[in-house]
């Protein structure tokens, strides 16, 4: 029997308007949930909105229409989204659900009748977007400390849940499991701001409105939004129906998704109302970071959105899921900009995997008309590529089962990058000129192919139609397992040589056309000014003698990071600049240096060099400067300041 594996997103706020934030948990998830379906597990991938509460009865007021009509017209498009999107869920729940409604009452009726639902009066702070209470002392500057938002003071009869007899038992569980809540920033926080300082009980019903699952008991109050909303892990398997066969399978979630602003509501609410519920805790809550516009968490009433839709048209969907799956530190936050974006998508997907799949299928068809002969001449060099293909497997699994998705596609596009040098290194256009080389050429071109089909095949969940594309160009296709992902397990029939994977952007172009399709009402963002003072870009000279005195709290305020040069070219038009493609871990950056005297573009790519990470932006020679690298200046020159060992863009220097 197969191992089963629940895994869950949290229920969507039918707001009406996505952008790529918000699709940030659903792909993540997607692509776990299709990864384990491959790897022989039994998924449930859950996910759905939760269409109760406050919030929603204003947007539906403010649309001139009734809560229901207004979210049934928003659900079906966060469903157009997610199919656009590639995303394949099991369920989708909406806690507007007759089965989901009843089975909330009767859990709220079962705590209730055990004792851990009782009557009293509730006075505090209401965060309407939030949907939170606060005590006083909680409030941060008198807002609400979750999203920096006017509350309101709110004074009612309410139903409460005994959250503080669950303390110890969950201060007990966060501390003694450390897998059920990760990452590990996150366990700390909920027992230094919340377990430790001691958990209040908690308001679980409201009377000031009426757009909420009622309490069967007392027509006057609705459930809180919360307990509603996370009830929906289990009454979207059946918990509460006639028919809960479902959640004896599936019960407990292997992994509850969600953004670190949520973790508090998973990791402490839900927990103890399933103590309460005698229920199975799940096996881990997973809080990862957001996707920043600026300094800024992009969400819609902050008014920097970026549309899912439209980006992943003109790009592609792959292109989309694969700047999310890649370019943001799993758990941590990552920053969203137009050229980052452009960036992954040109280094990985047009120039790393692209020209894999076009060289081979390519020299495939050119040396021997599409199909390889079957007498083939490997040697020794053969070995490390064959080490490469072969280890991949359990590198990517490895990085699953931690939940880290960069790393997991890092490591693919690591063997697309060792076939690339392979070609590089064997030279197939010079063994196609010597007729006694022929069963070499068949052998590399063979490696060249087993490299693609185990790229391709471990691609298919996190970029399903990149993964296929590469698959039918081999002549295979996806048997919806992981089976044969060892070098030499196939052979092939024709090779087609198909259409580019993408095409190339170019990237200053591009980004004048993105700024263009920037919805009209999105803030704009003004567009830096071509500084004409050198920041560094052009280095200073070294004669500048002594500066004053620093603290070290100046010194402090300045972000030094190690990055990778992924590309450098000459600025068009520009004797003195050089443009870099710079990897500093929490996203690709382009960065201009005025070095071209110094150094040819070749000399600089995959140096590690250290780059100033919180320059403010500059335009220089036309092209966007996003920090600046650091040199070492004497009468000879310049010289590329570097660690002295290879530590990977992102490392910090302290
Ligand atoms: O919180 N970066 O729903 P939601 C990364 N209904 N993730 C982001 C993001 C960003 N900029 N913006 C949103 C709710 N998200 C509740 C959940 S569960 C019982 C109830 C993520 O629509 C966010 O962190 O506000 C969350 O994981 C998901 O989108 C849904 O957020």
């Amino acid at each position: 029997m197969k191992p089963k594996y629940y895994i869950t997103t949290p229920i969507y706020y039918p707001s009406g308007k996505w952008h790529i934030g918000t699709c940030y948990t659903t792909v993540v998830c997607d692509a776990l949930a299709r990864f384990k379906r491959m790897d022989g597990y039994d998924v449930f991938y859950l996910t759905g909105t939760d269409e109760h509460g406050q919030k929603i009865e204003k947007y539906a007021a403010q649309a001139g229409t009734d809560p229901k009509t207004f979210v049934d017209g928003v659900v079906g498009e966060l469903k157009k989204l997610w199919s656009k999107l590639n995303v394949k869920y099991d369920k989708f729940i909406r806690t507007t659900d007759e089965e989901h409604e009843k089975a909330v009452q009767k859990i709220f009726q079962k705590l209730y009748d055990q004792g851990d639902i009782y009557k009293s009066e509730y006075e505090g702070w209401y965060c309407t977007p939030c949907e939170s209470f606060w005590t006083k002392t909680q409030l941060k500057d008198g807002k609400c400390p979750d999203c920096g938002r006017e509350v309101q003071l709110t004074k009612e009869s309410s139903y409460f849940f005994r959250l503080s007899k669950y303390q110890d038992r969950l201060i007990k569980l966060i501390e003694e499991d450390p897998d059920f809540l990760q990452p590990k920033s996150r366990r700390n926080e909920m027992l230094n701001n919340f377990l430790r300082p001691g958990l209040q009980d908690l308001a679980v019903s409201r009377t000031s409105f009426k757009w909420g699952v009622p309490v069967p008991f007392d027509d006057d109050h609705v459930i809180y939004v919360w307990i509603d909303a996370l009830s929906n892990y289990i009454t979207a398997l059946g918990y509460g129906s006639d028919n809960e066969e479902l959640f004896k399978k599936y019960w407990p979630a292997d992994v509850h998704m969600m953004g670190k602003e949520i973790v508090r509501f998973h990791s402490i609410i839900w927990p103890a109302i399933l103590m309460a519920l005698g229920l199975p805790l799940p096996k881990k809550v997973y809080g990862h970071g957001w996707l920043m516009f600026g300094n800024d968490k992009m969400s819609k009433s902050k008014g920097n959105v970026v549309d899912p839709f439209i980006l992943s048209d003109r790009y592609g969907v792959d292109s989309l899921r694969y700047y999310l799956l890649r370019e943001i530190p799993f758990g941590a936050d990552g920053s969203y900009t137009n050229y980052s974006f452009l960036a992954r998508i040109n280094s990985d997907l047009c120039n790393t995997l692209g020209n894999l799949l076009s060289r081979t299928t390519a020299m495939v068809n050119q040396y021997f008309g599409g199909t390889l002969p079957t007498e083939r001449e490997g040697t020794e060099f053969d070995r490390e590529l064959e080490e490469k293909i072969n280890g991949v497997a359990d590198k990517v699994r490895g990085f699953v089962d931690e939940l880290q998705a960069p790393e997991a596609l890092a490591a693919i596009l690591d063997v697309a990058e060792r076939a690339n040098k392979y070609i590089d290194e064997t030279t197939p256009w010079l063994l196609a000129k010597d007729p006694d080389k022929k069963a070499r050429l068949s052998n590399v071109l063979y490696h060249l192919l087993e490299a693609l089909r185990v790229v391709g095949k471990l691609l298919l969940p996190f970029l399903p139609d990149t993964g296929n594309r590469i698959l039918s160009d081999l002549g295979l296709h996806d048997d919806g397992t992981f089976d044969g992902l060892t070098f030499g397990a196939v052979q092939y029939g024709k090779i087609t040589k198909g259409e580019a994977l993408l095409k190339r952007i170019d990237i200053n172009k591009e980004l004048v056309e993105m700024e263009k399709l920037a919805e009209p009402k999105e803030e704009k963002k003004e567009e830096p000014k071509v500084e004409q003072k050198p920041q560094n870009n052009a280095p200073k000279s070294h004669d500048e003698g002594p500066k004053p005195e620093i603290l070290i709290d100046d010194f402090a305020k300045v972000e030094l990071r190690v990055g990778k040069i992924l590309t450098a070219e000459k600025v068009e038009k520009s004797k003195k600049l050089l443009h870099f493609t710079v990897d500093t871990g929490d996203r690709v950056r382009s960065i201009v240096s005025g070095v071209a005297k110094y150094f040819t573009p070749e000399e600089m790519v995959n140096k590690e060099v250290v780059v100033v990470a919180n320059l403010k932006p500059a335009t220089l020679g036309g092209v966007l400067s996003e920090g600046m690298i650091l040199f070492a200046e004497n009468e000879e020159g310049l010289a590329t300041v570097e660690p002295g060992k290879p530590v990977g863009g992102g490392a910090t220097v302290c």
